[in-house]
């Protein structure tokens, strides 16, 4: 949480972690598509031409007011491929709070624990736990075949038990029900008595 006090804004870090390939980009790319312009900034993406995340992908969202203050929400991406550990690294300093996308094909159940193993490290690098930062989880690709069952995927990757949602990121099913769990979850930790009052529920 960062509050810059010329503006009279606070400014939550919220980070799209997960594996190369598991929908994190196009999640901010529904998310940016849904959302009213007066709520929103423009989504910059740094993509190879492949469509692989280069560094991030990065969209500003605003909502009302909390304690007196602008609350403004600035998504990133991470890039999943594995040789980018730094580059998440830097993404992930000072986050307020994580977006695990996974991807629920039963192929792709070494990437996602992989990557869930590569944030753990990136955080304790700087001296954080995942234990202490708002985080849910998002089993993605629930369109594909030979997906692994969601009660696996919970005991497999949900280890600390956290608010988990099922997501056709490329039709936009379970997008914003996970934005609005992690949104929720960050404000509630920096301000528990503004939760209800806070207008994130201006997501549709
Ligand atoms: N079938 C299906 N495809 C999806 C879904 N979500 C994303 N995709 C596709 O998966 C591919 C990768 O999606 P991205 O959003 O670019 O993945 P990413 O997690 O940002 O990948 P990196 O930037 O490399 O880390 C794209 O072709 C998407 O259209 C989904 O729910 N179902
Ligand atoms: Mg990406």
């Amino acid at each position: 949480m960062f509050v810059n006090w010329a503006t009279n804004e606070v400014v939550f870090r919220i980070v799209y972690y997960g594996p190369s390939l598991s929908g994190k980009t196009t999640n901010l790319k529904y998310i940016y598509s849904k959302l009213d312009p007066s709520l929103r900034g423009t989504l910059v993406t740094l993509q190879t031409k492949e469509e692989r995340t280069l560094f991030f992908d990065f969209l500003q969202l605003q909502f009302g007011e909390i304690g007196g203050k602008k609350p403004r929400f600035h998504l990133y991406t991470v890039p999943g491929q594995v040789y980018y550990a730094y580059s998440r690294g830097i993404i992930l300093n000072g986050v307020d709070g994580i977006v695990f996308v996974a991807d629920s094909q039963r192929r792709r159940l070494h990437e996602n624990l992989d990557s869930l193993l590569d944030l753990e490290e990136r955080l304790i690098e700087q001296g954080r736990s995942i234990e202490e930062i708002p985080f849910v989880l998002q089993y993605n690709k629930r369109d594909l075949p030979d997906l692994l069952p969601v009660a696996e995927l919970e005991a497999k990757l949900n280890y600390y038990r956290r608010p988990s949602f099922e997501a056709v990121a490329t039709r936009g099913e379970g997008v914003l029900n996970t934005l609005r769990a992690i949104l929720h979850l960050v404000i509630e930790e920096a301000q528990p008595s503004a939760v209800r009052k806070a207008s994130w529920t201006q997501v549709p």
